[in-house]
């Protein structure tokens, strides 16, 4: 086995850097799975283009399995750098494809990676060498958002898991600078006396302090939120109607603003023998 050459990449961690050795050109996207056992991880890493072209293409590489889905964002320092963003499978092909504008950021979100092996986010300039940011999430689990979500017209619609007298959806996200509007996802219909409860978790792979992202409820039909904060909380519904829930913050936003959050919501109203809830089959993917 061949020696790693050192190599000049910075792995980006608690928010701190530390060093990394690697094969110039290639090296592994240090994945964390944050929290512990939620089936969500991160990565980070700050390197810079070596050269202009894609022969001069970074690799980061990363194991999954069948079934796992990946989100990632670059952005350049340089914004002419108009950064390539590619994802490629075991089999060389690549499989998602994103290409920078003047802002110097491309993305693609929460790709399929249909089968267990080596994949590569690739990331390469055409026009201008420049340093470069890179943020890599994987889930094996919690739903990953997809831009745009940024209203109640255009929320995310996350899958539901279904428990005893209450259901729930995990939803990681992050909010870069750009994304001053937030993130939206639906609730679908909820009664009154249903309880939703929001935990909001960062943690030392984000670069979100705690208290510094806000969860902000809004009913159908009302422009201003019916319950808002910056710590988790249980809000019981008083009104019946269409939910959504929106992550924002207002002023420390960033590439590695990451979070995973967890709605729960449970039938307070105790109807235990029905469906407490109105199952939306087109949204939520349930029977009825
Ligand atoms: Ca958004």
């Amino acid at each position: 086995m061949p020696l790693p050459v050192p190599r000049k990449a910075l792995v980006l961690a608690v928010g701190l850097l530390a060093s990394l050795a690697g094969r110039a050109g290639v090296d592994t996207l240090p994945f964390v799975e944050t929290p512990a056992a939620s089936a969500f991880f991160a990565a980070g890493v700050m390197n810079s283009f070596d050269g202009v072209g894609s022969g001069a293409a970074d690799d980061w590489t990363f194991d999954a399995e069948a079934g796992d889905r990946l989100t990632a964002r670059i952005e350049s320092a340089i914004g002419d750098a108009r950064p390539r963003l590619r994802l490629i499978n075991p089999a060389g092909q690549t499989i998602a494809s994103a290409d920078g504008d003047g802002s110097g950021a491309a993305e693609f979100f929460t790709v399929l990676l249909p089968l267990p092996g080596a994949y590569k986010v690739r990331v390469y300039t055409d026009t201008q060498v420049s340093d470069y940011r890179l943020r890599a999430d994987l889930s094996r689990g919690p739903t990953l958002e997809a831009e745009p979500n940024n209203s109640v017209e255009t929320p995310n619609v996350p899958p539901l898991i279904f428990l005893a007298g209450s259901y729930r959806f995990r939803m990681a996200g992050s909010l870069p600078d750009a994304d001053s509007a937030g993130d939206f996802f639906a609730l679908g219909t909820l009664d009154a006396g249903n309880a939703i409860t929001s935990e909001l978790f960062t943690g030392p792979q984000s670069s979100l302090p705690i208290g510094a992202a806000r969860v902000s409820l809004f009913r159908s039909g009302q422009a201003d939120p019916v319950f808002s904060a910056n710590t988790n909380f249980t809000f019981a519904v008083v009104e019946r109607g269409e939910y959504f829930v929106r992550v924002s913050s207002a002023d420390t936003r960033g590439l590695f603003a990451r979070y995973l959050l967890t709605i729960t919501i449970a039938d307070g109203v105790l109807r235990l023998r029905f469906s407490p809830f109105r199952c939306q089959p087109k949204a939520h993917g349930c029977q009825t």
